[in-house]
């Protein structure tokens, strides 16, 4: 049974698929914490969770030009300096249940709660990448850094994401091999023992239970980077999809949802007032500068209050690590 290795799970969690495991945060955690508790997180599983003895985990690191090395969980935590970045990871197709109201989509059905904020540690992949001997002189030969994971299919076909080389080297983005999630280890659902966090990348590009980077010209040539996570024009559909015809999704735009109350309860108007609650989010770095709320179809607008996990002051932190910010207004 590929899912003998499956771990125990928070019953809170909604559970959208059992095998691979698929769930999400109930929104209402999202908007009132600033970080998502480690049983609480989104789980985004394409394949069975695999079964990794940490102590004789290595991941090896590897591209043109470079050295190939090897490197354990020891190493990763000796030998480079412990990075802690506060991220936000979103699945490609979070709120996916709304397009369908307007056209039926193939995917999960995820509703608002695909997303969720923690704080990542782990060694950065631009230091792993230079002790392996990737240079400026590389730049040019490597354009894309490719992970695979140690999950797969009964083929043997493991899941596999690349993102562009300049963001894995960018100090400011700060793409880490985390070990640690909220002062944890990283749970088996979210990676364990090492995965990828890109923050400002959709999900799909931070791989979990990491086993081999690849500095490579081109980008993954996995199923997930190739013919899946891409966006089309509403007259293309999966019979006549040409895949190579767009990018991969990396960056991701505006996302705000309302969490409080949810879509489709009904709220007893007859106090004054009815506070109301969400998250907003950007990728790409960018930050949330206002969230206007309408509740009269455009008529009037209300500008809600925000509360930033980081202090924005501090605009280069704050840019680096895109986070969720969660807001709230009365009406
Ligand atoms: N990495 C591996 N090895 N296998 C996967 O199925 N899913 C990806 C990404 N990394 C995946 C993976 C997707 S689509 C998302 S959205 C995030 O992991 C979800 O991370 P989480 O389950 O920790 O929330
Ligand atoms: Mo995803």
């Amino acid at each position: 049974d590929p899912y003998a290795n499956e771990p125990k799970r928070h019953g809170a969690l909604i559970v959208r698929s059992q095998q691979p495991f698929n769930a999400e945060t109930p929104v209402e955690f999202l908007s009132q914490a600033k970080l998502t508790p480690n049983d609480l997180f989104y789980v985004r599983n394409h394949l069975p969770v695999p079964k990794v003895d940490s102590e004789s985990w290595k991941v090896s690191v590897k591209g043109e030009g470079m050295r190939q090395v090897e490197l354990s969980l020891e190493d990763l935590e000796s030998k480079f300096k412990k990075h802690t970045v506060t991220c936000t990871l979103q699945c490609t197709g979070n709120r996916r249940d709304m397009f369908n109201g307007v056209k039926s989509v193939q995917g999960l059905e995820w509703s608002a709660g695909a997303i969720g904020t923690a704080e990542f540690a782990g060694a950065r992949l631009s230091d792993v990448l230079a002790y392996a001997g990737l240079t400026e002189d590389s730049l040019g030969e490597v354009e894309h850094i490719q992970f695979e994971g140690l999950d797969s299919d009964i083929s043997g076909t493991c899941y596999g994401a690349s993102i562009p080389v300049m963001k894995a080297l960018s100090r400011q983005d700060d793409v880490i091999l985390a070990y640690e999630m909220n002062g944890q280890e990283i749970p088996p659902d979210h990676g364990y023992p090492v995965r990828v966090v890109a923050p400002g990348i959709t999900g799909a590009r931070s791989v979990k239970w990491l086993a081999r980077i690849i500095a490579h010209r081109e980008e993954s040539g996995s199923h997930w980077q190739q013919k899946d996570y891409k966006s089309f024009s509403p007259n293309v559909d999966w019979d006549n999809v040409d895949w190579g015809s767009a990018p991969a999704v990396q960056e991701t735009n505006v996302q705000s949802a309302i969490c409080v109350p949810q879509q489709g309860q009904t709220v007893d108007a007859s106090d004054e007032e009815i506070e109301v609650q969400g998250y907003a989010y950007s990728g790409g770095g960018q930050g949330i500068i206002r969230v206007d709320v309408t509740a009269d179809d455009g008529e009037t607008w209300i500008t809600a209050d925000l509360s930033p996990v980081h202090d924005r002051r501090n605009r280069q932190q704050f840019k680096a690590q895109p986070q969720m910010q969660s807001y709230r207004f009365c009406l």
